[in-house]
């Protein structure tokens, strides 16, 4: 049987002329993970708009769309063309699982909630020759999890190919967030056995790891394994978890720097109490943040710190506010969003009830578009400021004053570095996603996260595989101009 599997591009990826690096970050693991289970006999092709011009004139027996809320315009043309073919079109992920109704008439069979349970169902069906239109995940567990077929992936096309997920979703339930309608019908917070995730992790060459796991940090005795087997393996890391996390369990992230934690996404989302009651964002409640940070640094961790502008209390100050305070507490890198409503969430529902939602034209879902009336912003104040939070964060002035509060030199010189490194050199991202060059920067990676007052030197032990130089694949059409 003969599957072709698309993930495709938003507008901004295929469009621009300078190629953000974050769309050359991450491999499409979703569907490297459906991957396999198919069988040994089955003929797949993955394709990633994002990083290849995609061949839409073939005809193979499936075509499997992931689809975001982002990229949705872009998946149901995709799907219509192979649909007008005759071939069988398979559409899943996020934005189907909350939008199923718009995205029917562009499926052949549609797929809710995370694939694992669902996925291997349909192949059987499909095979015995009587697919259902509708899929629906209840069964929620990843034991049996085959590992991701990451051989259908072009390592050389992103600078961190060594992405992997160990749990799905995560133990909360903030009311912006994607997790409570994406798992809506069954458990919402579940994991791997650790001997499991080891397995993966042993599996992947090089020494650099990025966990996109929503909380890696939610499940403790799972943890532990996990921290006491990665210890020694060489690795350094990057991963997600709460403030909640880092202050109340004390050893934990000790245990996670000494097996390779370099740097920390932390939902800090917004420094108004207020804000965190009425999103229901109670483990944040009351926390002292600067606390937590102070402890992740004395590990040599850095802070990649997330940021939500709009919700009810942020008034005209939020912005300065916010970027002020950030480069106060020497925060490396910050991601900043403007409040979305996506389908789905208690957010939503609310903002609907309330009559405040502007547009419903998913393309401007993007976290970088107002698409609500915020309660005390006036038009184009919410969109300004949060482009000038990027601007003032990432100014030099600011990047300087923020490593100036690093206790040594190579602390200072790790935050000015890697976060040069991300904000300041995107025209050199450009030129090296364009020749194809990008997987060559991945040793300069993990040197800058390897630097500093870190506990575990990060040297390679034997048994770890590595790559030094990934094959480098010709630049795609698509980055040719
Ligand atoms: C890595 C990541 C990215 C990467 C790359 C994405 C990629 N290559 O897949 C980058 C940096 C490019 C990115 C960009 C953006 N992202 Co993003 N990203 C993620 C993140 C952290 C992990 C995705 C992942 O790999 N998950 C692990 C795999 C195993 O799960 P999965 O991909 O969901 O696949 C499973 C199921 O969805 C399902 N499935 C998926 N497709 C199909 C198809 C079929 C047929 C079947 C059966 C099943 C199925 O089965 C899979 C196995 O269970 C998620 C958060 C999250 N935890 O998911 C946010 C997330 C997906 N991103 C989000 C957003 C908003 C964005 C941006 C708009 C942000 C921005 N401001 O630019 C852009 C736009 C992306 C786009 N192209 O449209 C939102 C999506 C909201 C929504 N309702 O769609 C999320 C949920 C973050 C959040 N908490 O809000 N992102
Ligand atoms: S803690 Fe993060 S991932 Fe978990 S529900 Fe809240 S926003 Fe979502």
């Amino acid at each position: 049987m003969k599957v072709k599997m698309i993930l495709p591009a938003l507008i901004e990826a295929r469009g621009l002329p300078v190629r953000p690096i974050k769309y050359s970050l991450f491999p499409p693991l979703g569907l490297a993970t459906l991957a396999g289970y198919l069988d040994s006999s089955d003929e797949v092709l993955l394709q990633d708009e994002h990083v290849e011009k995609l061949d839409l004139n073939d005809r193979p027996d499936i075509v499997v769309i992931q689809v975001y809320i982002t990229s949705a315009k872009r998946a149901y043309a995709i799907a219509d063309t192979y649909r007008a073919k005759g071939v069988y079109v398979c559409l899943g992920g996020l934005h189907v699982t909350t939008c199923p109704q718009e995205a029917a008439p562009h499926a052949d069979s549609m797929f809710l909630g995370p694939g694992e349970d669902t996925w291997p169902g349909f192949l059987r069906d499909f095979r015995q020759g009587y697919p259902k239109p509708i899929y629906r995940s209840l069964n929620r567990s990843l034991s049996g999890l085959p590992m991701p077929r990451r051989d259908l992936i072009r390592r050389g096309s992103y600078l961190v190919p060594n992405s992997l997920v160990v749990s799905r979703g995560c133990p909360h339930h903030c009311d912006f967030c994607y997790k409570d309608s994406f798992f809506k019908d069954g458990k919402s917070f579940y994991t791997l056995e650790a001997d499991r995730a080891l397995r993966e992790i042993s599996s992947l060459p090089g020494r650099h790891l990025y966990f996109l796991d929503d909380h890696l940090f939610g499940k403790n005795a799972f943890i532990h394994s996990l921290f006491r087997g990665m210890k020694g393996m060489g690795r350094v890391w990057q991963a997600a978890g709460t403030v909640k996390s880092i202050l109340e369990n004390p050893g934990l992230y000790e245990e996670a720097a000494t097996s390779g934690l370099r740097s920390l996404f932390v939902g800090f989302e917004t420094l108004t109490q207020g804000n965190l009651a009425a999103m229901h964002k109670t483990h944040n409640l009351g926390r002292d943040y600067e606390e937590a940070i102070r402890r992740l640094h004395s590990m040599g961790v850095m802070v990649n710190a997330s940021f939500v502008y709009g919700m009810d209390d942020d008034g005209p100050d939020v912005f300065d506010r916010t970027v002020d305070w950030a480069v106060a507490q020497g925060l490396e890198t910050a991601t900043f969003h403007i409040l979305t409503p996506y389908p789905g969430t208690v957010l939503r529902a609310r903002l609907e009830g309330e009559g405040r939602i502007l547009t419903n034209d998913w393309d401007l879902y993007d976290t970088r578009h107002q698409v609500f009336q915020p309660a005390r912003l006036k038009t184009g104040e919410l969109e300004a400021g949060y482009w000038r939070s990027y601007e003032r964060f990432y100014s030099w002035k600011n990047i300087l004053r923020a490593a100036s509060t690093k206790a040594d030199m190579a602390g200072q010189f790790r935050h000015l570095a890697y976060t040069g490194g991300w904000k300041k050199m995107e025209p050199m991202w450009n030129l090296l996603i364009r020749s194809g060059w990008v997987g060559r920067m991945r040793p300069v990676l993990e040197t800058v996260l390897g630097i500093g007052p870190v506990r575990n030197p990060g040297t390679i032990p034997r048994g770890v595989p590595e790559i030094v130089n990934d094959p480098v694949e010709p630049p795609g059409e698509l980055f040719a101009a």
